[in-house]
């Protein structure tokens, strides 16, 4: 069976890579199958730029195939905050990060936002790169417990639940990530590369 390496951090994104790519006849080996304990800085304007440069930090230790994301979440109301900086805006665990939100978000009633995935595939020399979004609004208060990161304060109107009250089967029918990903497995369905 071909391999593939994940190349994140997230034990929350693995799990998803995991459940939607279990269908491809690939393996999924993760930075910790192969002891990889460095972390990739996350230098870059854009998603695109910094999916690439995490990639090409993580193609040091492996010949794999790789692919490597940078998502996050943009708030309307904010101008796209958090944007690229949804990892390093703040200090501090998921939860105190969705309790600002809320604060900030406190009183605004445009909620709208969304989810965006940017995954590299880099193999040999060749960089693709694959895009989702989905669409959403900022919850009154963060509810549920399932999935990770900005998923307890991010209300999905066509489930009528937040992204932490729905399963991961449910989140990989709809997600930023679940998107990104059907292209990925579309092309590594239709050129089986090497
Ligand atoms: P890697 O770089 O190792 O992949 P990371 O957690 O640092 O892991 P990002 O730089 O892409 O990943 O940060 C994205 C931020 O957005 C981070 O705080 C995530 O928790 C959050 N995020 C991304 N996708 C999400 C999802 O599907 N549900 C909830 N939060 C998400």
């Amino acid at each position: 069976m071909k391999k593939i390496l994940i190349a994140t951090h997230s034990e929350g994104k693995l799990q998803e890579y995991k459940s939607y790519l279990g269908q491809l006849n690939y393996e999924i080996v993760s930075l910790a199958d192969l002891g990889v304990k460095d972390v990739s800085p996350e230098e870059g304007d854009t998603f695109l730029e910094v999916a690439q440069n995490k990639a090409l930090f993580y193609s040091k230790f492996s010949k794999l195939p790789i692919v490597a994301e940078d998502s996050g979440l943009e708030i309307h109301a904010l101008h796209g905050f958090p944007g690229v900086l949804s990892d390093r805006w703040m200090e501090g665990d998921a939860s105190e990060k969705n309790l600002s939100i809320i604060k900030k978000m406190g009183g605004i009633p445009d909620r709208k936002a969304i989810f965006k995935a940017v995954l590299v595939y880099l193999h040999k020399k060749m960089c693709l790169s694959f895009e989702g979004q989905v669409s959403g609004e900022i919850a009154i208060k963060p509810e549920g417990v399932m999935g990770f990161g900005y998923d307890p304060i991010f209300y999905v109107p066509l489930k009528k639940r937040t992204m932490a009250q729905i399963t991961l089967p449910e989140k990989n029918q709809i997600s930023h990530r679940a998107q990104a990903l059907q292209k990925l497995a579309s092309y590594l369905r239709k050129y089986k590369p090497e």
